[in-house]
C-alpha cells in the first residue's frame, strides 16, 4: 500500500470486460476465508451508496451524453466515496482488499481510449484517491474476442431467468477498435510498472486462479502463502 498506517493488501483486479475478473475475485475470496484472513471484496464505479448511484447514472443511462472529461469526474466522485468509506478503512483495520477495477481502468478507458490527456485524469484521480494506490494490479488478459463471448454467454444465462435483458450498457456499446485499443493500453502499461502483473486468462477458471495464487504467493507471502492455496 502506497499510503495509510496498516499492513493490508490492496489488490486489484483489471482486464478488459468479459476476462474474468470478479470470477477470480469470487474464488480468492473463498481461500482467504478458508484460511481466515479478514477481507474485503469490493468493485468500481460502486461498493457505496453514492458510487452506486453514480454506476447507474454512468453505466446504466447510455442515452445520455457524456464526454471523456464528464466520464473521469463521475468515476471519480464515485471513487473517492469508495476509497473514503470501503478501502482505506478496510486497509487501515488490516484488512485485504480485493478491488474489481480502479484507477488504472481510468488511466486505461478514460485517459487512452477516450483520449483524456493524462495529465488531467492524473490531477483529477489524485484529488479522488488521496495518493492511495494499490499494492499490486492483476490485469487478466483475454483477446477481445473471447471476453465479447463470454460475456454473450453470461447475457444468456441472465436470459433464461428474466423477460428483458438489460441493453449494453455505455462502454459495452462501443465499437470493438475501442475494445483493441484498451487490451493494447493494459499490456503498454504492464510493462512498463511493476505493480501491474499480467496473468493469461483464456484458460479454464482453475488454470487462471493458479497462475494468480501462484503470483500472490511469490509477491505478498503474507499473507497468501500457505497449504490450503494448493490444491
Ligand atoms: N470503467 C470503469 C471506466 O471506463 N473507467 C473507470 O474508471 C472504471 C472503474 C465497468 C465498466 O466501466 C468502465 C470499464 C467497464 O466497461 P462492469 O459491468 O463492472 O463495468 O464491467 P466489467 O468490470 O468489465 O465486468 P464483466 O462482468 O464484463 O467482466 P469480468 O468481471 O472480467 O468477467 P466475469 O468474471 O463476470 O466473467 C464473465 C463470464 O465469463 C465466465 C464467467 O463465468 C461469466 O459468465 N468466465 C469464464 N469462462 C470460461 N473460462 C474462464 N476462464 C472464465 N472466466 C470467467
Amino acid at each position: 500500500m502506497s499510503e495509510g498506517t496498516g499492513l493490508g493488501r490492496f489488490v486489484v483486479f483489471e482486464g478488459p470486460e468479459g476476462a474474468g475478473k470478479s470470477l477470480q475475485i469470487e474464488r480468492l475470496s473463498c481461500r482467504l476465508s478458508e484460511r481466515g484472513v479478514a477481507h474485503v471484496t469490493t468493485r468500481e464505479p460502486g461498493g457505496t451508496a453514492a458510487a452506486e448511484a453514480i454506476r447507474e447514472v454512468i453505466l446504466e443511462r447510455p442515452e445520455l451524453r457524456l464526454d471523456g472529461i464528464a466520464e473521469l469526474l463521475l468515476f471519480s466522485a464515485a471513487r473517492r466515496a469508495h476509497v473514503e468509506e470501503i478501502i482505506r478503512p478496510a486497509l487501515e483495520r488490516g484488512d485485504v482488499v480485493l478491488c474489481d477495477r480502479f484507477e488504472l481502468s481510468t488511466r486505461v478507458y478514460q485517459g487512452w481510449a477516450r483520449r483524456v490527456p493524462a495529465e488531467t485524469v492524473g490531477r483529477v484521480t489524485r484529488a479522488a484517491t488521496g495518493g492511495l494506490l494499490p499494492d499490486l494490479y492483476l490485469v487478466i488478459d483475454v483477446r477481445v474476442s473471447v471476453g465479447l463471448d463470454r460475456q454473450w454467454q453470461n447475457q444468456e444465462k441472465t436470459d433464461q431467468l428474466a423477460f428483458f435483458a438489460p441493453p449494453p450498457d455505455r462502454i459495452e456499446s462501443e465499437a470493438r477498435s475501442f475494445r483493441e485499443r484498451v487490451r493494447e493500453r493494459y499490456l503498454e502499461l504492464a510493462a512498463t510498472d511493476d505493480r501491474i502483473e499480467v496473468v493469461d486468462g483464456a484458460g479454464a477458471p482453475d488454470e487462471v486462479e493458479r497462475a494468480i495464487l501462484a503470483l500472490l504467493e511469490e509477491r505478498f507471502p503474507n499473507p497468501f502463502r500457505g497449504p490450503s492455496f494448493r490444491r
